[in-house]
């Protein structure tokens, strides 16, 4: 199975992602995300085993974390991965804290952080730069997600959220 961690929008946000989505002028021929698959990858883990499964959900378990906000105030194209996302300009400490004890307790290389939600693919042009609202995002827990290959767009399933702790926000 295909596993990663992400961050999930709830419905207000998700919708919020939406409006800026639809503002976009793209050419026909790109992919629009279903909003129902936004997300922030945390960590791709790619192809694991049952047995790596369960100790990814006692990763996931142990881990403790504050919660944050994450403010996307940008709509970047970026060209060699034909996307576009709607980014981050400043990670907040409290997600780089989730972000960095994640991808420690996984063993995972660290990649730069560039904290993301795709909102197209197939993507050969950038579109018109426009003016965005930043799009406010609480977060307040993590998820572990599976994702199966579909004729048209990945299907995800959660196969676990984790609380952040809520004593801690970092603006
Ligand atoms: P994305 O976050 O930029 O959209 C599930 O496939 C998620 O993991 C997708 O959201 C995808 O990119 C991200 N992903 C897919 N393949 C990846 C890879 N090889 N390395 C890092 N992230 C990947």
């Amino acid at each position: 199975m295909r596993l990663f961690f992400a961050l999930w929008p709830d419905v207000d946000v998700a919708r919020q992602l939406t409006q800026l989505a639809r503002r976009l002028n793209l050419q026909t021929r790109s992919r629009w995300i279903d909003p129902k698959n936004y997300h922030v990858t945390l960590a791709f883990l790619g192809e694991v085993s049952a047995a790596d499964l369960a100790v990814l959900q006692q990763i996931g378990r142990s881990l403790r974390a504050g919660q944050f906000t994450v403010r996307f105030d940008s709509i970047e194209f970026w060209r060699e991965s034909r996307v576009v996302v709607a980014a981050a300009r400043a990670a907040p400490p409290g997600l780089l804290d989730l972000w960095r004890k994640l991808n420690e307790a996984i063993g995972l290389p660290r990649e730069p952080l560039r904290a993301h939600v795709t909102l197209a693919r197939k993507v050969t042009q950038a579109p018109v730069p426009q003016a965005m609202s930043p799009v406010v995002w609480p977060v307040t827990n993590f998820r572990l997600i599976r994702s199966d290959s579909g004729a048209v767009e990945s299907a995800y399933t959660v196969l676990d959220t984790w609380s952040l702790l809520d004593e801690i926000r970092n603006p």
